[in-house]
Formats: C-alpha cells, sequence, structure tokens
C-alpha cells in the first residue's frame, strides 16, 4: 500500500493535533499547526493599552502605553504592575499615540512619546517629546520634557500614530493626513507620512518646535519636490508600523477611509521617497469619489489590502503589527495583524509571497466569553516575543506544551500511525 501525504493528513488531524515535532517534518496541515499556538493573558486591569515596547537593556520590562496619558511597566514573567507609573501625562489634555526607546537608553535614559494635545479649543497639535528617565530607569525625570517636533493644527483628524527608532538608529513617525485627503499626495507637508529624523543633534537652532537634524540620506534633502524629514508619503493614518528585527524590512498598517484597509511594504534596501497612493488610491483600488487625479507610475500598491465589512477576511481598521522572530519555530517570519473594527487576527507570510492566514478562531482570547481578540496594538520584548494590546489586558502568544512522543505512541491510534510514519521515513530516506 502506498502512503500517501493525504492519507496521513487526515489520520493526523483525527487524533494528534499537537505534536510540533511531525508538523517539522512537514506532514502538519494548517489546522494542526493553529492547536499547538495559544495566546495567555500576561497582565490585566489596564485602561485602554494601546502600545507595548521594551526598553534596549530592559530585559523582563514591558512599557504600556495607555489612552488615558499613561505608561505603566509590566515584568513579563509575573504580570505585576509597577504601582508607579514610568510616565503619567493623565492631568493634561495630551493623548499619547506610541513611544520609543532611544537605542542608548541604557546610558541616556533618553525615551520618547508620540502624542496629540489640545493647547487651544479646537485645534490639535502632533508632538513628539523626548523625556528622560531617572537614575533607576522606572520613572520619568520630572520636568525632562523637551519637544523635539511639533506640528500645529494638523492633527485634528487623523493624528500622529506610531514612533519608533529603524536599524539605523533614526526616529521614524507615521503621521496621519490631518485634513482629510489633504495632504498625503503632498510631500511638502508633514502630515500624510512617514518621516525620519536624526533625535541626537539640533539643525534648528533658533526653532523652539523642531529639535532634531534632518538625515542627509532623506529622499527630500536634495529636492524642492518635498519637506526634508519626509521619508515616504501617500498615507492617510499609519497608525501602527515596525521594523522586522531580523531584516530591516518595513511594514506599514494604514487605516483606510470607507473602503479598503492596507498594509505596505518597504525593503530594508530602500532609499525612501515612495509613495503610497492615499488619497488617490485605497488599497489596490481608486478611492471612490476622489477627484483628485489618475494613478501615477510612481504610486506603490500595498502587500495586502481588504475590504470593509464584517466578513471573516473584512474589517474597519487595520491594526499593524511584526513579523515574528520569537522563540517558535514554526512562526518564523509570519507578519501577524489585526482589525479593531471587525476583531480579526491574521498573518502574512513573509516567506511564501505575503501568503495570508486567518487565526481569529485559533487563537482566543482567554480574558473575554467571545474568545475573541480586540486587538489596539501589537508589540515585542526582547526575545522576539509577541503580544497583544486587547481590552484591558495584555496577551503573549506563545507554543502550547509539546506531549512526549513516546506517550502518544504508545496509544491505541498511535500505533497504526507510528507505523505509517515509518513508512513515510523510509520512503524518504530512499529519495534522499
Ligand atoms: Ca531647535
Ligand atoms: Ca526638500
Ligand atoms: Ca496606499
Amino acid at each position: 500500500m502506498i502512503v500517501s501525504r493525504k492519507n496521513i493528513r487526515g489520520f493526523f488531524v483525527s487524533g494528534i493535533a499537537t505534536v510540533s515535532w511531525l508538523a517539522g517534518m512537514g506532514i502538519g496541515t494548517q489546522s494542526t499547526l493553529a492547536a499547538q499556538f495559544i495566546l495567555e493573558e500576561v497582565a490585566s486591569g489596564l485602561t485602554n493599552p494601546l502600545y507595548i515596547t521594551h526598553a534596549p537593556g530592559e530585559r523582563d520590562q514591558l512599557f504600556v502605553v495607555e489612552l488615558n496619558g499613561k505608561i505603566k511597566v509590566i515584568d513579563r514573567n509575573t504580570g505585576i504592575i509597577n504601582p508607579e507609573p514610568f510616565l503619567d501625562l493623565s492631568s493634561s489634555t495630551s493623548s499619547l499615540r506610541s513611544m520609543a526607546f532611544h537605542p542608548d537608553f541604557a546610558k541616556n535614559g533618553f525615551f520618547y512619546v508620540g502624542l496629540t494635545t489640545q493647547e487651544v479649543e479646537g485645534s490639535t497639535t502632533s508632538q513628539v517629546i523626548r523625556y528622560t528617565a531617572s537614575q533607576d530607569l522606572n520613572t520619568a525625570e520630572p520636568n525632562s520634557e523637551e519637544i523635539v517636533l511639533s506640528i500645529p493644527d494638523a492633527s485634528g483628524l487623523h493624528p500622529i500614530g506610531w514612533i519608533g527608532f529603524g536599524p539605523d538608529d533614526k526616529l521614524y513617525i507615521g503621521h496621519g493626513d490631518a485634513v482629510r485627503r489633504a495632504n498625503g499626495q503632498n510631500p511638502n507637508t508633514l502630515p500624510g507620512s512617514i518621516l525620519r529624523l536624526d533625535v541626537d543633534s539640533d539643525d534648528f537652532q533658533s526653532d523652539p518646535n523642531r529639535n532634531y537634524a534632518i538625515p542627509q540620506d532623506n529622499p527630500f534633502v536634495d529636492s524642492d519636490e518635498g519637506a526634508d524629514e519626509v521619508w515616504a508619503y501617500g498615507l492617510r493614518q499609519p497608525w501602527r508600523s515596525s521594523f522586522d528585527r531580523e531584516t530591516g524590512d518595513f511594514y506599514i498598517g494604514d487605516v483606510g477611509e470607507s473602503t479598503r484597509e492596507e498594509i505596505n511594504f518597504q525593503p530594508a534596501s530602500s532609499s525612501g521617497g515612495e509613495n503610497y497612493g492615499w488619497a488617490v488610491r485605497e488599497g489596490f483600488i481608486p478611492t471612490p469619489n476622489f477627484t483628485g487625479g489618475p494613478k501615477t507610475p510612481d504610486m506603490v500598491d500595498p502587500i495586502y489590502d481588504y475590504e470593509h465589512g464584517d466578513g471573516a477576511n473584512e474589517g474597519r481598521s487595520v491594526i499593524g503589527g511584526y513579523v515574528y522572530r520569537g522563540p517558535i519555530t514554526q512562526l518564523q517570519g509570519l507578519y501577524f495583524f489585526a482589525d479593531f473594527g471587525n476583531s480579526r487576527l491574521w498573518s502574512l507570510d513573509t516567506n511564501n509571497n505575503f501568503e495570508f492566514r486567518d487565526w481569529t478562531e485559533d487563537l482566543k482570547d482567554p480574558t473575554t466569553p467571545s474568545g475573541v481578540a480586540r486587538v489596539r496594538s501589537f508589540g515585542e520584548d526582547a526575545d522576539g516575543n509577541l503580544y497583544l494590546a486587547s481590552r484591558s489586558s495584555i496577551l503573549r502568544l506563545r507554543a502550547t506544551p509539546v506531549p512526549e512522543p513516546l506517550t502518544i505512541l504508545g496509544s491505541a491510534t498511535a500505533l497504526g500511525f507510528g507505523a505509517l510514519l515509518k513508512r513515510e521515513h523510509s520512503k524518504k530516506q530512499k529519495k534522499d
């Protein structure tokens, strides 16, 4: 009898769904892969957590940004939340969006927050502000704030979103288009763009709202075609972006208007200047009811888009995530992302043409009866573990315990399976 791959798969699904060493031999199926992983709650009791990150040199600490203006420190092993916030802006008019640690944080204590603040009624300003951490690195020094960048009256509708340092140690800033459809195609304005700054010096000594230097390899430095701060443009609301910590490739989750949500990709080799199409394009299609002109050859399509709706592969607000580079071998290279409006959880396989996969039913949120994660943001720790901010909890993706192969082969069903396996094995050896 010839044992086909298909036969083995059928057998596999029926009884022995969690054996990762078999999946490693290439004979697992999609459903067996999913059964090996769970979301576990790391910490609870947070208030609208919307960003998670870690600091260089602080291995066991997670830093969680809350919508109300606090940054909390969590021990990733115990889930204990420091009683004193790392930063507390909750009594101000500021609304935190994200944070980033200086690559030399362990030495200089510098960290940065992206926020919006209302200085005048009805006028919202986007800012990047630098703080200095206390000596023990457990809180921010009072009065240590220094404005890095301030964009007045520029964030009413679509404000600043993600900030983060690239592999080149430059600070990247995702900023929404501020005014509906107005700034995406204008690289001379900062909104609707990814900005790239050198925060270690100041090219604008007389300007208190610009305390940074322009990296001389930014794409519009020698040209009047765009602002010197702009790295890429044509974006609507780049809420969450990330660099692949292994390859340096850059992923931008751009929240759409009324039709499409999209993930954009920029290879590590890029020298910037990409036009991601908004507001002419929404995902892979022309923006409905937009009269701003046709697609031009320089516009870069996303690697993935999806339609608005409540279906399994639909949603309303894309939450860009991370390429998984943590300890789980089978998940290497999967770019995880989510939708906030429709509470879905997905991945694109960066090793395989960005192949799509739906994880919503397989990775259940243990903190809610529906079991569906409602993700506001993803995050990574020092070891590349993937975290999700869902409702008032922080969840971590991990592998389930793997049963001992001997135990399984000892069971009644598995005895037959063991024989099949042997045959598959000897076939393989023959081929080799
Ligand atoms: Ca200055
Ligand atoms: Ca310029
Ligand atoms: Ca686009």
